[in-house]
């Protein structure tokens, strides 16, 4: 079984979280796609790991993971983030795989990231680690790959502050390094997870591009960079919150008005800790967009949705959700391609009411409140996707399945 764990939002619907849940039952962990941009946070027994480039799996005592051939890994990140969890518990040694066909991020593609987003006219708001630079690079076929670091004779072309940046990693890298294609036929009748970074709609191709990310948020990445063939996936899953939200700039047609609906969006992000986890940025919040969910559904093959953050709503009267688009005056059913369209969009807000119970102890779905079971109803029948496991607070054990 090879299942795919997607953001079906803006990113940080709480994948870390799930891909830690689903991870007690798979074999194998790979994350496909990003970088040190990432944040993932997983919360156990009281210690809360935030995860940048290691795949969440890493914090079962067994598991092992895969940095995939679709991300960009910048040595200095990765090795303080294994050194942090090793601080926290976690004997990582030996568990820990990356692609030789991953590309790496070195230092002055940081600097670079900073100053070419600052002087664009829009700027994208990127996080400043040097992704869209390794990813430009990588295209550009200029990139520094893993496999790369074996060579003497490419050591020797590389500059002399490349070369002094990258000594002390070569040889911890060389002893991680795999040949993904060939590890992942060992897998072949395993359990398989693959993780995504960022969300369907940061995705380079299937975004709101230019205010996206440089790597394959969706589905499709998997394959690409998880080193196996698009039929071998047998489904997807998309994570998304019961509200939405997006750190960075960028259209986001269904964002709370901070005039009118400032207090809710102080309210979900406080209560849903809404401040990025690589960056700490407070993260622009807004109702859950219908339109642009059912989107990243159809693109992304889910086949099975995740609903997160629900208990972030206990307290309200109603719940807003966004059920269409008016462009221009006109009621539009299809997500829109360019950024200014998306810009212009008014949304159509349909309210439920709230259950005004905590949710955070229900343990079964048959237990949720009639009104959260009405509004978990109507996603579904909207984007035409079941709802099989629903999470009411960022504990591992706040998470319920789906039986019914
Ligand atoms: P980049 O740095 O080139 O990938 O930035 C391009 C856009 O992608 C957004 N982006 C993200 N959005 C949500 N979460 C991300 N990870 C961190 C988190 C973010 C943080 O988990 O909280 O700490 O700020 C992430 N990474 C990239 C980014 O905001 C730009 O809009
Ligand atoms: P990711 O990037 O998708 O892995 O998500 P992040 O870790 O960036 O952000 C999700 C945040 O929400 C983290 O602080 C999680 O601990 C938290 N979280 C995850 N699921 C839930 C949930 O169901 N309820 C609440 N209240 N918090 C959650
Ligand atoms: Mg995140």
């Amino acid at each position: 079984m090879h299942l795919v764990v997607i953001g079906a939002q803006w990113g940080d619907e709480g994948k870390g979280k799930i891909v830690d849940y689903l991870a007690s039952e798979a074999d194998l962990v790979v994350r496909f796609s990003g970088g040190a941009n990432a944040g993932h946070t997983i919360v156990t027994n009281d210690i809360t790991y935030k995860l940048h480039l290691v795949p969440s799996g890493i914090v079962y005592p067994e598991k092992h993971v895969v940095l995939g051939s679709g991300m960009v890994i910048d040595p200095e990140a990765l090795f303080s983030e294994l050194a942090t969890i090793k601080e926290q518990g976690v004997d990582w040694e030996g568990r820990v795989h990356i692609s030789d066909r991953a590309h790496l991020v070195l230092p002055d593609y940081k600097e670079i990231d900073k100053t070419t987003d600052a002087k664009r006219r829009n700027p994208i708001g990127t996080t400043g680690r040097g992704i869209g630079i390794a990813y430009a690079q990588k295209a550009n076929r200029d990139g520094i790959r893993v496999g790369d670091l074996t060579e003497a004779n490419f050591l020797k072309s590389l500059r002399d502050n490349e070369r002094e940046f990258l000594a002390p990693y070569i040889e911890k890298l060389n002893s991680m390094s795999i040949n993904l294609a060939a590890y992942m036929v060992k897998y072949d009748e395993k359990r398989v997870l693959f993780e995504g970074a960022q969300g369907a709609l940061l995705d380079l191709d299937i975004g709101t591009y230019p205010f996206v990310s440089s790597g394959y948020s969706a589905a499709a990445g998997a394959s690409m960079g998880g080193g196996v063939g698009p039929r071998k996936i047998d489904r997807v899953m998309g994570v998304f919150k019961a509200y939405t939200t997006r750190v960075g700039n960028g259209p986001f047609p269904s964002e709370f008005d901070p005039k009118t609906e400032g207090a809710l969006e102080n309210m979900v992000r406080e209560i849903g800790r809404e401040y990025g986890v690589t960056t700490g940025r407070p993260r622009r919040c807004g109702y859950l967009d219908l339109v642009a969910l059912r989107y990243a559904c159809r693109t992304n093959s889910i086949d099975s949705l995740v609903l997160t953050h629900l208990d972030v709503y206990d307290t309200l009267d109603e719940i807003g959700v966004c059920v269409g688009y008016e462009l221009d005056g006109k009621t539009i059913t299809d997500f829109p391609s360019t950024a200014s369209a998306l810009d212009r969009i008014k949304p159509v807000v349909k309210s439920f009411p709230g259950w005004k119970k905590t949710l955070t102890k229900v343990a079964k779905y048959e237990d949720l409140p009639e009104k959260a079971k009405t509004y978990i109803a109507f996603i579904e029948e909207f984007t035409k996707t079941n709802v099989d496991i629903v999470s009411v607070g960022y504990n591992r054990d706040e998470t319920m399945i789906r039986k019914d």
